[in-house]
């Protein structure tokens, strides 16, 4: 089926195509991929299957509205943000649809978290961007005074994946454009629908033309032209570990700005002494919310020896109690996967945990769902393993799999969770202060949460040490990204 109607005002066109130069665009080739509705397993439309040329046409159109866009004022660039915020927000019912029909996601995460978060983006940079502010150092006694210039970059690129579609999307963009860059930004070839979506309320917003570029298509194709082409300075990359690699080689000899955010597998570190009620119930999302499909999941549960047998049952039974169903019913909790790929992915580390001596405690199984049989489904998945080298604790699974094992001491826990090549996320879950401290300090993560999950403040830093990535986003972290610093150093008499 081909979705060509609209929803609350907004045309799902069976077309998913370019957005340059302020004018939406068929790809220059005339070729197009397939587009999923993961809750159906059915092609719904059809995205531009992009290449070099097109990235070509919309880097041309970005480098002729710099000159402007970066001499724009800040009240104005921030206004055209805020504007951009508060237009996501009136539309949030039609693009958290349209977020679901493409991502599989359950309707009510897409409403509660993901538009609010793209619209909360724009609003955040919209307001940072008038605070940023830059240093400067007077050499006392030398008459010499130095300051420092944050200047916007040039034409940027952001790249973003497909388990947050507009939230990751707009994370990039938002701070790139509130910096005074203009953009090429490619979303996901399998959740390309909202950032098609977003150019019109762009558009709408007054955005001037060729400030952003959004061009559908292929990592291959569209993605690779982007990282390589030679006058786009800065790449931000969110995706898979594998793929930021690749990009890094690409990058590397032309000396290109990096900030990658890649894959996890965030350790949960749950000591007896932690609220149960609390922990029980903040476990179950950072496990299985987005059906497992967040960079930032707790996928290695790591449960203090004496607390181990009460919450392996506690937690199965709650895990049982999740409906996983079309992402369009009410009482949705754990909606599709993402495709078939990555279903097919996901599903063989179960079977791959079984070989390696995993226990499956709950979950495990494909789920056939009335009246959408050919959709991604999958039941939230508990695996008991013996081993914290086994495959399933060392590799993203990125899907609705969680492991559990127990520990007997701090050390050994704290060994655990850093004997992995990841280091984006770890949760801890105690009362004890000192040793909320101290096991903060030691591990080799990037954010860690304490008695909270997914707990986000957008001034903070954000991003990944080890294979996990290079660099922070959020804050004036980005908007440092998204410049270039210069020293101007003036001797006067
Ligand atoms: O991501 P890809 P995939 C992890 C997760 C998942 C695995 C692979 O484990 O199973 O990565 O997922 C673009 N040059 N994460 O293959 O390919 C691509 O078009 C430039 C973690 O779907 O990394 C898309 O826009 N761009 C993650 C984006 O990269 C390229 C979220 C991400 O896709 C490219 C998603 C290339 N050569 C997956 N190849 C997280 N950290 O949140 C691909 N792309």
């Amino acid at each position: 089926m081909i979705i060509t109607g609209s929803f609350n005002g907004i045309n799902y066109m069976k077309k998913i195509l370019n957005y340059i130069n302020g004018e939406y665009c068929e790809p220059i080739s005339g070729a197009w991929i397939d587009n999923f509705d993961p809750s159906k397993g059915e092609v719904y439309s059809k995205i531009a299957d992009s290449n070099a040329e097109d990235i070509e046409k919309a880097y041309q159109a970005a480098k002729a509205a710099f000159p402007s866009w970066s001499n724009t004022t800040i009240e104005k660039r921030s206004n055209i943000l805020l504007k951009i915020a508060s237009l996501i927000e009136e539309n949030l019912d039609s693009l958290a649809y349209a977020e679901s029909l493409d991502n599989g996601k359950p309707l009510s995460l897409a409403k509660a978290v993901d538009i609010p978060r793209a619209s909360s983006n724009f609003r955040f940079f919209g307001h940072a961007i008038t605070q940023f502010a830059s240093e400067a150092h007077e050499s006392v006694g030398l008459n010499t005074m130095n300051f420092t210039l944050r200047q916007p970059i040039g034409v940027v690129g952001c790249i973003s994946p497909w388990n947050l579609p507009l939230y990751l999307f707009t994370w990039k963009i938002a701070p790139a454009l509130a910096a005074g860059n203009t953009l090429v930004a490619k979303p996901s070839e399998v959740t390309p629908m909202t950032a098609y979506l977003l150019g019109d309320l762009c558009t709408k917003a007054g955005l001037p033309k060729g400030v952003l570029n959004i061009v559908q298509g292929t990592g291959p194709s569209a993605g690779q032209a982007l990282v390589a082409h030679p006058n786009i300075k800065a790449i931000s990359f969110t995706g898979g570990t594998k793929t930021g690699e690749h990009i890094s080689r690409t990058a590397a000899p032309m000396f290109k700005k990096l900030s990658l955010e890649l894959g996890g597998k965030n350790p949960n570190l749950i000591f007896a002494d932690c609220n149960y009620d609390l922990m029980l119930e903040v476990t179950l999302k950072s496990s299985f919310a987005n059906q497992g499909q967040i960079c930032l999941c707790g996928s290695r549960i790591f449960v203090e020896k004496s607390l181990y047998s009460t919450f392996k049952n506690d937690f199965v039974k709650k895990v049982r109690t999740l409906k996983v169903g079309n992402p369009f019913d009410k009482d949705t909790n754990i909606g599709a996967l993402v495709s078939k790929p990555h279903l097919e992915k996901v599903k063989s580390y179960i079977e791959l945990a079984k070989e390696e001596g995993g226990k499956i405690l709950c979950g495990g199984n494909l789920v056939t769902v009335e009246g959408s049989e050919n959709g991604y489904y999958l039941e939230p998945t508990i695996i008991e393993v013996f081993d914290n080298q086994c495959r399933v604790n060392q590799e993203e699974i990125f899907g609705p799999v969680v492991t559990i094992m127990p520990f007997e001491t701090e050390e050994e826990a704290l060994q655990m969770a850093n004997n992995v090549k990841y280091g984006l996320s770890a949760t801890l879950w105690t009362s004890n202060i000192d040793r909320t401290m101290r096991v903060s300090k030691q591990l080799e993560v990037g954010i860690v949460w304490v008695n909270t999950w997914l707990n986000r403040d957008l001034r903070t830093p954000f991003g990944g040490v080890k294979n996990s990535g290079i660099g922070r986003e959020g804050g004036f972290e980005a908007l440092k990204f998204f410049t270039e610093t210069k020293n101007v150093c003036i001797k006067y008499e």
